[in-house]
Formats: C-alpha cells, sequence, structure tokens
C-alpha cells in the first residue's frame, strides 16, 4: 500500500476517503466507499476515535469483498486491528500528553497487526487546534493555529525517528482545514516524508489550497456523511487536487 501510493505520488497527489464504521452498516459503508472510487478516491480509511474492534473487521470484511483499491485501517485504539485490511497507520499521537497514545497503545497492538499479516506504514501524527474529539481524547496539547512551524519540527524528528508518514490533522468535523503556511513548512522540512492533511477539508477549493501547500495525501471524512451525492461531492474534490498537481 506504501508503494502503491508512493507511486502515484511520483505523478500526482492522493485523496484518501475516511469511513468511520461507527456511523453506518457494512452495506451502507460500501455503498459509500464505491461512489468515492467512481469519484476518484485512492483508497479507504476506517477508523473513528469511538469505533470498536468487531465494526472495523465486519465493515473492512465488507470492504474486502467489493473493492480492489487499498483499505487503510486508521487506529482509534488497540482493538481497531482487522486481518482483511490491507494496511494499517501505525500511528503514535506525537503531541498527546498522555504516554499511552504515544507509546502504550502501540505496544499492545503490535502483536495483534502481526498476527493479522497487514502491512504496518508507520506513522507520526499531530493535532492542531481545533483537533475535534481525537485532540480530547488523545489529551493532545494542541498545537496553536498561529505557530505554523511547530508541526515541522516534529515532522523531522518523526523522519529521524524511521517513520515514513506524517499526519496533520485538524480534527474530523473541524471548522478550517489545517492552514496553508504550516502545511508549507512541513512540507518543506523533508523531501522524503509523505505528508497527510485532514479534517475539515469541505470544499474544491479548501482541497486545492491544501494540495498546493504541500500536502502529498488528502483525506476527507464528514464529506461523505454529510452529502447525498458521493461520487459528485468526491469528484469536486477530487478534481481541485488533480488540478493543484499539475
Ligand atoms: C479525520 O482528518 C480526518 O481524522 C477527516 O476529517 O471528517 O473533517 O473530513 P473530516
Amino acid at each position: 500500500v506504501e508503494n502503491q501510493i508512493k507511486d502515484i505520488l511520483k505523478t500526482r497527489k492522493v485523496h484518501l476517503t475516511l469511513i468511520d464504521p461507527d456511523e453506518q452498516s457494512p452495506e451502507d459503508a460500501v455503498k459509500i466507499a464505491e461512489a468515492a472510487i467512481k469519484g476518484g478516491s485512492d483508497g479507504i480509511m476506517l477508523g473513528g476515535s469511538t469505533v470498536g474492534g468487531e465494526q472495523v473487521d465486519a465493515t473492512s470484511y465488507a470492504l474486502s469483498q467489493a473493492i480492489d483499491l487499498p483499505i487503510i485501517i486508521f487506529p482509534g485504539n488497540t482493538s481497531n486491528i482487522s486481518k482483511y485490511a490491507d494496511a494499517i497507520f501505525f500511528m503514535s499521537f506525537l503531541n498527546s500528553n498522555n504516554p499511552y497514545w504515544i507509546i502504550g497503545a502501540q505496544a499492545l497492538g503490535a502483536l495483534e497487526v502481526k498476527k493479522a499479516g497487514i502491512e504496518a506504514i508507520p506513522m507520526g501524527y499531530m493535532v492542531v487546534e481545533p483537533g475535534g474529539t481525537v485532540g480530547w481524547i488523545g489529551d493532545a496539547k494542541l498545537v496553536p493555529r498561529n505557530k505554523p512551524k511547530i508541526p515541522a519540527a516534529y515532522l523531522m524528528a518523526a523522519e529521524v525517528l524511521g517513520m515514513r508518514f506524517f499526519y496533520l490533522e485538524a480534527g474530523s468535523g473541524a471548522d478550517k482545514h489545517i492552514p496553508n503556511k504550516m502545511i508549507a513548512y512541513a512540507k518543506k522540512s523533508s523531501e522524503n516524508m509523505v505528508l497527510v492533511v485532514g479534517g475539515g477539508i469541505r470544499t474544491a477549493e479548501d482541497a486545492y489550497e491544501v494540495a498546493k501547500s504541500g500536502a502529498d495525501v488528502l483525506v476527507t471524512g464528514t464529506v461523505v456523511e454529510e452529502t447525498d451525492d458521493v461520487e459528485s461531492k468526491i469528484a469536486e474534490i477530487v478534481e481541485a487536487i488533480r488540478s493543484a498537481s499539475e
């Protein structure tokens, strides 16, 4: 999955659709995923701050039967592991005040990830104001929006520690996406890290700005929950990302 993403990045930026298995049945998640893929999304991320393992497993299974594009778990906790997914973002919540989210959950989950036999992609995860549910649950020391250089420092540390992806998160449903300047500093701080940006990307304009500022991978979740026409909404966002890739 990592190589697949990196291959696409040679020519253009990537869009991933985040589905929270807590929000709908596995059958409905399949419908959303199929529509998002028709709209041009490059893969499906599965996760949420409060979702349980059974729902993640059942939705991963249903998706694995129906779609060919990567299914990537975006774990909210140690129970969010499924052998039916293709990969897991194995993340450390770098700006949490609680060591559980930095390394404790990872230690508790590592054996299950190995047993599931899915690809683990090492990722630094950083939550910026407003931070939403994940900021609250994860005891985050939220990055102030007017301090654009802070995530760049963490990204460089993550790279030196051997991580290959870095996720800048504003929180699901945030009223504003990550500030453009913050994305730009993070992107400039490393040539090799894959920069993932999510939270609050709702319109084609948002997506264009985030992509132009330097995001490699853009994640949207809330938009598919808010629209009746997933395919057109994702197509609009994907088109903006593609035009920012040129
Ligand atoms: C949340 O970054 C993702 O973890 C997506 O956020 O729901 O605001 O698109 P949205």
